[in-house]
């Protein structure tokens, strides 16, 4: 099914001939911003020069780092009063990265949804449970009003309480939800300890992380559903980014919207169709936001194939970062983050260790840390309150749960070249 038929299967030529005008207007729009209007000038690129698609390599990669360096509005195109919303994701040192939306953005991210909920053949007849966070993630509002322009009826249950979750499935007869696979995963052993009866079921979007088939397959024996898989980043359109149709293999990604480029990480060099690389994004429509050749971090490959949908190329299922980045629970941490709290906590030193693993089919992140005798009385309930203090600490910035464990001073291993202080146990990537 589809929401957009004539956009969402225009023939190539006609498609590549939009992608040209779109890019051409974005160029133009970027002028608004001094970055870009610094950038393009370093690069000797002005707009006439963008001739073709190919042109675009002309243009400097854009970083997350760059739109962390224009904190907190640098990156906005248009005066603050045409911002209409604003949503931020996870940065490195406390700051997180700014994302801002018009009027228009806004219903351009609507419509995607509905794009990507309509092709895995959602209708107005659906009720939709969307059980993700509702503030600053763009999970949360991002599928709430593209379901609403579906016209499902939809509940707004957002995280936490899942007992309360299951019964609303239950009593409100609901047919489709949204939640990260591993959020899924726990709802659905809490359902088979409650006994539920989760037979209105039959569609489940997960997203926001990675997950692998074996999980797609033990969630949808558990939940009764068709599970699809959705992909995006708070700097392009949250969710509103990519998304499995009902053959599952692969991503369809929004080419009307979206210019697609597959990269070598260390080079930078454009790779071919079924290369697997660094996706980087130049979104074609956004108004308040426009960004050249976004690295996002995220690696896939081009699909070229004539999926039987009917729609363009798919990307692949996200299979890694090209960082260090890790995603804990839908929600993005760096090292980095937890660097920055530690070295802020005089009772603990500057030397830690992150282990982050798969519980119950819940992502588990803990920080070993090393005790500062100078501030620390020998005390047992001294050792609580440190550890409590370190757990607050993180929670306020990382916005996660994390256990902490305090050690001797002197115990964690020290690195004399790159330090890997992150061992990722999740069994399922
Ligand atoms: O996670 C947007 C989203 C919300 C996508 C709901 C899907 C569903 P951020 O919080 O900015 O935005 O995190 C973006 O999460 O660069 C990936 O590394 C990772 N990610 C998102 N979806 C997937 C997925 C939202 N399906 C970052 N598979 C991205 C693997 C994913 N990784």
């Amino acid at each position: 099914m589809f929401w957009d038929e004539k956009t969402e299967t225009l023939p190539k030529r006609d498609l590549e001939r939009l992608q040209l005008k779109r890019l051409k207007k974005t160029l133009s729009q970027v002028q608004n911003v001094e970055f870009y209007r610094k950038r393009l000038h370093e690069a000797q690129v002005k707009p006439g020069d963008i001739r073709t698609l190919a042109d675009i390599q002309k243009i400097p990669f854009t970083r997350k780092q760059d739109l962390r360096d224009g904190y907190p509005f640098g990156f906005f195109a248009v005066p603050i009063h045409e911002v209409v919303r604003i949503h931020t994701t996870s940065g490195t040192t406390g700051k997180p990265t700014v994302v801002g939306y018009t009027r228009n953005d806004l219903n351009t991210w609507a419509h995607l949804i509905a794009r990507n909920m309509t092709m895995v053949g959602l209708t107005d007849q659906d009720i939709f449970q969307n059980m993700v966070n509702y503030g600053m993630f763009t999970g949360g509002l991002g599928f709430h009003y593209g379901a609403e322009k579906v016209g499902m009826t939809v509940i707004p249950s957002a995280t936490g309480n899942t007992r309360r979750q299951i019964e609303m499935i239950q009593d409100f007869g609901v047919t489709a939800v949204h939640c990260t696979p591993s959020y899924a995963m726990h709802l659905a052993e809490v359902a088979e300890e409650m006994g539920a009866n989760l037979e209105s079921l039959n569609t489940g979007l997960f997203g926001a992380e990675p997950w692998s088939d074996s999980m797609r397959a033990e969630l949808e024996k558990k939940l009764g559903v068709t599970a699809f898989d959705s992909y995006g980043l708070s700097e392009l359109f949250g969710p509103g980014v990519a998304f499995e149709c009902p053959e599952r293999d692969g991503l369809h990604i929004w080419h009307d919207c979206y210019l697609v480029e597959i990269i070598d990480p260390a080079t930078g060099e454009v790779l071919g169709d079924g290369e697997r690389g660094e996706l980087v994004v130049t979104p074609l429509v956004k108004e308040a936001m426009p960004l050249l050749r976004y690295r996002t971090g995220d690696i896939t490959m081009q699909i070229e194939d004539d999926c039987l949908c009917g729609r363009a190329k798919k990307i692949a299922r996200i299979t890694g970062r090209s960082d260090d980045m890790l995603v804990i629970r839908g929600i993005n941490v760096f090292p980095s983050q937890i660097e920055h709290v530690l070295l802020r906590i005089p009772e603990v030193g500057n030397q830690f260790m992150v282990y982050v693993d798969r519980i119950n089919h819940l992502d588990e992140m803990t920080i070993d840390v090393e005790i500062n005798r100078d501030y620390f009385s020998g005390e047992l309930q001294d050792l609580a309150r440190i550890q409590k203090k370190v757990v607050k600490e993180l929670h306020d910035t990382l916005e996660l749960r994390t256990t902490v464990k305090l050690v001797e001073p002197g115990s964690l291993p020290r690195f004399e070249g790159k330090a890997k202080r992150v061992i990722d146990r999740r069994s399922e990537m």
